[in-house]
């Protein structure tokens, strides 16, 4: 646990660290005895005494009714097992090698244009953040959507406590670096590590998310965890997983995909209809595990939230 800095709001914390990581576990320890619902089967299987994912005392989170999604939930073993996660293949079944990272003792580093560089334990962050539920449509470039209830809180939570300066207009976000563990990091030709951005209007747009759970309980690996972003308005690349550093800029930063091929990959990247891909349309999607096809909608359905953040941009260049 790296506490650098010495503002007031973290004093507490780096004085008390040791133990309150300590603390944490034991709490666990002793709700797991209880057996309450935020250690279940799941949970119980997969996670020995001492490597609790962070926070995860404080699940299930308490859902925000505000986003609501008429259709149902996707199935949750679905949503576990089919993935997209470079960092472990470029295939869909990437859960089983996800789960050599180990995500229990996770820090970020913030650093760029704020007031302070620090690093914050995902643990602490969690329980100074305001923590809820939100149900989300989750849209991939490939053509393939799902319903999630995510875990976490607003990215806008997080850019304040941050403390950007004023100069700051874009915000970096970049996954771990690890070849051992991650073998597609082995594969020279991409771009490593994962990258992306976002702008601060957009960063701090109510709907951007920070996630760092499903379905009332801690990430999975392969979903990200121990800490994601969430921008269901924009394809699901733009979603980074595994986060290890996010930075404040005064320009637009790279991005993975966007280096890859700024052709397909836009850096806006919000879910267009009108915009195909070279080899299919994106006017449709499949939901999966419904067996249904959907018409997929301009902003993933989210236009009333994010729509005048691109006043005036053509269609296409709000892909692009
Ligand atoms: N670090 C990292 N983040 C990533 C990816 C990745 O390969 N590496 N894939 C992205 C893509 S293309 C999608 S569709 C979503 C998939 O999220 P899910 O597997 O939780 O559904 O994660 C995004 N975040
Ligand atoms: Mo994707």
């Amino acid at each position: 646990m790296l506490v650098k800095n010495s503002r007031a709001w973290e004093l507490p914390e780096a004085v008390a660290t040791p133990e309150s990581a300590y603390l944490n576990r034991r709490q666990l320890l002793q709700g797991m005895a209880a057996g309450t619902a935020a250690v279940g089967s799941g949970l119980m299987s997969s996670v020995s005494a001492f490597a609790a994912p962070p926070g995860a005392d404080l699940y299930p989170f308490t859902r925000n009714e505000t986003y609501k999604i008429q259709r149902a939930l996707s199935d949750e073993q679905q949503v576990n097992t089919y993935n997209n996660f470079y960092e472990f293949g470029s295939h869909k079944k990437i859960y089983k090698a996800a789960q050599k990272l180990k995500t229990d003792d996770w820090t970020v580093a913030f650093d760029g244009l704020i007031e302070e560089p620090f690093e914050i334990n995902v643990d602490d962050l969690l329980r100074q953040m305001p923590r809820e539920e939100r149900l989300y449509r989750h849209r991939c470039v490939e053509a393939w959507s799902m319903i999630v209830p995510w875990s976490g809180f607003s990215l806008k939570a997080l850019v304040d406590f941050a403390r950007p300066l004023s100069g700051a207009t874009h915000v970096r976000f970049e996954t771990f670096m690890d070849r051992y563990k991650a073998p597609g990091q082995r594969q020279s030709w991409f771009p490593w590590p994962y990258t992306e951005g976002l702008t601060m209007a957009e960063a701090t747009n109510e709907l951007a998310f920070i996630s760092t759970g499903l379905y009332g309980k801690p990430l999975k690996n392969q979903n990200g965890a121990p800490i994601r972003l969430v921008v269901p308005w924009k394809y699901g690349f733009k979603s980074i997983k595994s986060i290890v550093r996010i930075s404040f800029t005064d320009s637009q930063p790279a991005t993975f995909w966007n280096t890859i091929n700024d052709e397909l990959y836009g850096f806006w990247a919000n879910v267009n209809p009108d915009v195909p891909f070279p080899d299919w349309s994106q006017a449709t999607e499949k939901l999966l595990g419904t067996g249904k096809h959907i018409p997929t909608r301009l902003y993933n359905g989210y236009g009333e939230f994010v729509s005048h953040l691109y006043d005036g941009m053509d269609a296409d260049k709000i892909y692009f």
